[in-house]
């Protein structure tokens, strides 16, 4: 595979595609590709190195952290936070943002991520994965607060996940479309192996949580009741359902054949004064991202996720991917 190109490789051809170009941005990816490097390492070792199991303690959300989580965001913060690429970082596991060390000088850009998504998984050994966003750091920033990050999806210059299921593979896009590639172990390089990838407009796949069924909004409801009838249903054809409860495994199967992903606003959720299920600054708009830098479409039923403005670094949103007829066809059904 030495004959292929290499992430590397591949962002400095990107780099010389833009004028003024320093180079910073090429080396925040590769410190960025690091770290997903040695997260996959850590998650490939499972029980041989201790890392499954829960770390202890809870994270800002109340959840419980993996011993995984907690080891993949230190992972995150220590490699991306040491070279002067970056102002400030945020994570799903820290309450407050992450100052760089004392000494490193302020970098151009602001990184937000989710370390491990699906984490839940690790102990069952099904695919997880680390979400991340590149925001610029405003000019007029001085030192950096969880204000400064508080800017809409349409700002990323940067978006991205790494998948580790039964190979490791990273997906980015900085605007100029979507690229995968695939980690090759033996030389400890991610590999171009999915070049400009597209996701169909069209779909037969869903997937969402059944178990919120009774707490669903009713064009949720319509819109699942009609992929479930299947042909003998208004859609005139069958659905497949899947659900791995990670969301970058859910968005990956996505980029590569299609599908719809789903976790909308229910009443359970609202009960609980929440948004949504998952986050908008290190979920939802890194995923939007790509999605429609790939040709599908990402709502949260009811506008579009990318022009959101935030209010808080945790804020959470529904959510509506992936093929673009079909996210269309559910927002459709929120506005009739
Ligand atoms: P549920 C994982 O915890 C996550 O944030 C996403 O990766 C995933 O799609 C969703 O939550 C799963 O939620 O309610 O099915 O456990």
């Amino acid at each position: 595979m030495i004959e292929s190109k290499t992430l590397t490789q591949f962002i400095i051809e990107e780099q010389r595609k833009i004028s003024g170009a320093t180079g910073e941005f090429t080396l925040l990816i590769n410190d960025i590709a690091t770290s997903c490097k040695a997260i996959s390492d850590g998650v490939n070792h499972g029980a041989l190195a201790d890392v499954l199991g829960s770390a202890g303690s809870e994270n800002v959300q109340g959840e419980t952290q993996k011993k995984m989580d907690v080891l993949s965001n230190d992972i995150m913060l220590h490699v991306n936070g040491r070279n002067g690429h970056v102002a400030a970082m945020a994570s799903e596991e820290m309450d407050e943002i992450a100052q760089i060390p004392d000494g490193v000088e302020y970098g151009k850009y602001l990184l937000v991520f989710d370390p491990l998504d699906g984490s839940s998984n690790m102990d069952v050994n099904v695919s997880v994965g680390t979400i991340f966003s590149v925001l610029r750091a405003p000019e007029s920033m001085s030192s950096p607060t969880a204000e400064d990050f508080l800017q809409p999806g349409t700002e990323q210059v940067c978006a991205g996940y790494a998948l580790y299921g039964p190979s490791t593979m990273m997906v980015l896009t900085t605007g100029n479309g979507v690229n995968g590639f695939t980690l090759d172990q033996d030389i400890g390089e991610f590999i171009l192996t999915h070049p400009n990838m597209q996701i169909p407009e069209d779909t037969q796949e869903f997937a969402i949580n059944m178990s919120n069924q009774r707490f669903w909004e009713p064009p949720v409801k319509r819109y699942i009741d009609e992929c479930v009838q299947g042909v003998e249903g208004p859609r005139g054809k069958d659905f497949n359902m899947r659900w791995v409860a990670s969301m970058v495994a859910e968005v990956h199967r996505i980029l590569t054949r299609g599908g719809i992903f789903m976790y909308p606003i229910d009443e359970k959720l609202k009960s609980k004064g929440q948004g949504g299920k998952l986050r908008l600054m290190y979920e939802a708009n890194p995923m939007s991202m790509i999605v429609e830098q790939a040709g599908g479409a990402s709502t949260t039923g009811r506008e579009r996720i990318l022009d959101l403005k935030p209010e808080d670094i945790h804020q959470r949103v529904p959510v509506v991917l992936g093929s673009k007829n079909e996210v269309e066809r559910v927002t459709r059904y929120h506005q009739e």
